[in-house]
């Protein structure tokens, strides 16, 4: 499956234009008999070390491009440093997930009976392995995920005694770090592990963590926004089911389609981005998946990155609120987009440090809201909002890209169901994040990836540098 054309490039994308889209998508099929996810990772390791190998043999000392003074101090974007494999972010097309884009990854993947979206266990066996799992092979992702799905009582107690005033996000990142206390890979390290079999405990602890988020998250939805009454998991039921019915919203199930479609579609954006790239990072010190992926969660509770999510919500209605309407116009909206842009704040959900189109994550969402709530006075001033922001963006002359990104339309799907806490909105994003920084992680330490240290330059030191010229 792995081969020198990655798997996310020139294929597929002619697949698109040129090709049959069938003939392209084959080489997504298994050719493997493996029914555990895990049998098959282990069988593919070898394979793509030789694949790295290769091109680390063939291309090694090619320049991938060059970094400026600008980039250095502007957030090191557009340089290219790092390897993501199981995502790349194209700037018009968007996201592909191991070459398949969203609407393909919907159209392709298994869905559970009864369900209209795929599913983030389907999803991680495409991340980890390059393939489009069989049905059965997915069920066996929902199977591993129900069985591992238990929280030790001490971290029961630790969400249990947060403060309701703490911020959703800071309760998760809490947990997280303290289920590290069950770590196979922190434990397996203390004992001496091979560095080649390091990605095994990482791989068993990334499951163990996946399965427990669904009951870390819905604990603290209920205990700071309900009655403080959980249920637990229904072995017979997919991941997005069991958390829609954990959260209090299982019965409708276009919610249960909404959390899969959501799941899936916030889980990967390729490397560079806050949550993966330090997820990558602290896990490139051979922290383990625990410390890691709370780190990237830290990283997520930031207003320009994941918060943007609740940020866009409380946005949207504090506007309708100033505006006295629930349906502004075109023009009341521009000069609510003016004020908010004068007052020295950004749009949020709008814009992209890569993208330069309208995200299709935006657009797969936008398509659901289409499909089961378009009478939903909030979505047609989502619309609406889609029509204006961009032109206001473009006349104000800043942002390199005016369209809108994910965190725009998520609010809107779970606000229509009942999830109106926007402060929960980020701990979805963590939750749906966790499938693709962990399938890297899976990935980083299978094929023995550095620990990272960029260099860094002082001011002075970069003056000098070019005085001397
Ligand atoms: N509203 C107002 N100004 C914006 C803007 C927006 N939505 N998006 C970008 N800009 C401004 C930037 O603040 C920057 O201004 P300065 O030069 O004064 O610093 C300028 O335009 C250029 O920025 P850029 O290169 O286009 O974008 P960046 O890569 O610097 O930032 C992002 C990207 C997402 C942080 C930015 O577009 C933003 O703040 N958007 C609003 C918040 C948001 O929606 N975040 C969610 C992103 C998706 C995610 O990670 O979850």
């Amino acid at each position: 499956m792995f081969s020198l054309c990655s798997a996310s490039s020139a294929p597929i994308r002619s697949a698109n234009r040129l090709v049959p889209a069938l003939a392209a998508l084959a080489r997504f099929k298994s050719t493997s008999s493996a029914t555990s996810l895990k049998q098959r990772v282990e069988e593919l390791i070898p394979e793509k070390a030789a694949e790295v190998k290769e091109v680390k043999q063939k291309y090694g000392d090619r320049v991938l491009g060059e970094t400026t003074v600008n980039m250095a101090y502007g957030g090191m974007r557009g340089i290219k440093g790092m390897i993501w494999d199981t995502s790349l972010l194209d700037a018009n097309e968007g996201i592909r997930f191991r070459g398949l884009s969203i609407p393909e990854v919907q159209e392709q993947l298994p869905k559970p009976k009864g369900a209209s979206e795929t599913t983030p266990e389907a999803l991680f066996w495409l991340l980890l392995t390059g393939e489009v799992p069989t049905q059965e092979q997915a069920q066996s992702v929902t199977d591993e995920l129900n069985a591992r799905a238990s929280l030790p009582d001490f971290v029961v107690d630790l969400i249990d005694r947060c403060p309701s005033t703490l911020h959703p996000m800071s309760q998760f990142s809490l947990a997280v770090n303290a289920l590290q206390h069950d770590s196979l890979f922190a434990k397996a390290y203390h004992e001496g592990i091979n560095r080649k079999n390091y990605w095994d405990p990482v791989y068993e602890d990334s499951l163990n963590l996946l399965a427990k988020l669904p009951l870390v998250a819905s604990r603290i939805y209920r205990n700071v926004f309900k009655d403080g009454k959980h249920s637990s998991i229904d072995s017979t039921k997919d991941y997005s089911q069991n958390f829609a019915n954990l959260l209090g919203y299982g019965e409708n199930n276009e919610f249960a389609d909404l959390m899969r479609l959501y799941l899936v579609i916030h889980s990967d954006h390729e490397g560079g981005n806050v949550s993966a790239h330090t997820t990558h990072l602290v896990g490139s010190a051979l922290s383990d998946p625990y410390l890691s992926f709370a780190a990237g969660l830290n990283g997520l509770a930031g207003p320009l990155h994941g918060l943007a999510n609740q940020e866009v919500l409380r946005w949207i209605m504090n506007m309708q609120k100033e505006i006295g309407t629930e349906t502004p116009t075109e023009d009341q909206i521009r000069d609510y987009c003016w004020s908010t842009l004068n007052s020295g704040r950004v749009v949020p959900g709008y814009g992209h440090a890569v993208l330069r189109k309208t995200d299709p994550r935006y657009m797969a969402q936008r398509e659901f809201a289409l499909k089961h709530l378009p009478e939903d006075n909030l979505f047609k001033t989502v619309s609406t909002l889609y029509k204006v922001v961009p032109g206001v963006l473009t006349e104000h002359g800043k942002t390199k890209n005016p369209w809108p990104n994910v965190d725009a339309h998520s609010g809107v799907l779970l606000r229509h169901y009942g999830l109106v806490e926007q402060d929960f909105y980020t701990v979805l994003f963590g939750v749906s994040r966790a499938f693709g920084v962990l399938s890297q992680l899976v990935w980083d330490r299978a094929l023995g990836f550095s620990i990272e240290r960029p260099k860094s330059l002082t001011t002075e030191a970069i003056r000098k540098m070019f005085e001397k010229q």
